[in-house]
């Protein structure tokens, strides 16, 4: 009745903002992403037959209020799902700094999902197990896997999963923390604002849904300078949307990041830019050119290196 799991965060190439059913995390478009080696959450879940309620736990922490909410809102929709029927104590460790707009949301649910079923038995597919991350928190449906991954919009639960998708072996991360306080608006109270304006809403969906044609292509043609140039243009465009909703997550110190991007890729290096919901940058590279650029970055923003991460994971 135990079991924990590790699923590491990943950053999207192009961006999931804004839902089509808030209930089921159905986005609006369909997403993809990588997963990152150095960003993690270990989850424990424990169900015990004396609990009248769950037990939250993140970082050692005791958690009430609104986050145990959520957490055991879920937790509840699993027992409901598998006929599970305890409480648990759950304890979760994040490497990762918390909604920061480092997607730590997308390695919590995605181990939460799969140490939550295991430890009651219960062994499903990836394919389930990225449908059921997703109704934890959208993003979490693409951790389940290592590597890029690719998460279908779908239109109901068992339709809306990711996979795995197949990409550069020696694609490169470098996270440019720029500042890893909590955000002021979670990503999702903030992409709720999109969808209240429908013109804005379908210029999205249109053009992100291009973008999705123009990167697979890219990726078929094994042409990096294309996939980041989209990633980039795609980061520039959910940025723009929500500027429009009047939501501002970069600082100065981000558009010094892009600006040096730009620089280096005009000095020839395939180095490009994108940015979530908070104001740290992440730069797509590739592992040769690492050393190249990396001194460079140093200069304005704390750095990890990351590379290719793997799928969500049982470990005990
Ligand atoms: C992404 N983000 O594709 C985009 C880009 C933030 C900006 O997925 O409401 O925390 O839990 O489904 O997954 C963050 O959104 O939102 C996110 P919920 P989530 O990575």
């Amino acid at each position: 009745m135990k079991a924990t799991a590790k699923a590491h965060v990943n950053i999207a190439l192009i961006k999931y903002w804004g839902k089509k059913d808030i209930e089921l995390n159905l986005p609006l478009t369909s997403s993809l992403s990588f997963t990152l080696d150095k960003f993690y959450t270990k989850t424990t879940v424990h169900y015990k037959k004396e609990l009248i309620e769950d037990q939250l736990y993140i970082d050692q922490r005791y958690i009430t209020g609104p986050e145990y909410e959520r957490v055991t809102k879920y937790l509840s929709k699993i027992r409901q799902m598998y006929n599970i029927p305890y409480y648990a104590m759950i304890e979760s460790e994040n490497y990762v700094p918390k909604k920061a707009g480092v997607a730590s949301s997308s390695s919590a649910f995605a181990a939460l999902a799969l140490a939550a079923t295991r430890a009651y038995g219960i062994d499903l597919s990836e394919k389930e197990l990225s449908s059921l991350a997703r109704l934890g928190s959208g993003s979490a449906a693409r951790s389940i896997y290592g590597g890029f991954a690719f998460w279908n919009e779908g239109y109901d639960h068992l339709s809306s999963y990711a996979e795995p998708f197949n990409g550069f072996e020696d694609m490169a991360v470098l996270v440019c923390m720029v500042d890893d306080r909590e955000k002021k608006i979670s990503s999702r109270d903030a992409m709720l604002e999109l969808t209240k304006n429908e013109e804005n809403k379908n210029d999205w969906i249109e053009n992100t849904n291009d973008f999705i044609e123009q990167i697979k292509e890219a990726f078929i043609n094994d042409d990096f300078d294309t996939v980041g140039g989209i990633a980039e243009s795609h980061a520039m465009l959910m940025h723009y949307y929500m500027q429009e909703d009047g939501i501002d997550y970069l600082t100065d110190q981000s558009f010094k990041i892009i600006d040096l991007t730009e620089k280096l890729r005009g000095q020839g290096f395939p180095v490009y830019a994108t940015m979530d919901a908070g104001p740290n940058v992440k730069i797509l590279t590739k592992k040769e050119y690492i050393k190249d650029v990396i001194g460079s970055y140093e200069k304005l923003a704390k750095v990890t290196v990351c590379y290719k991460g793997e799928g969500a994971k049982i470990i005990w």
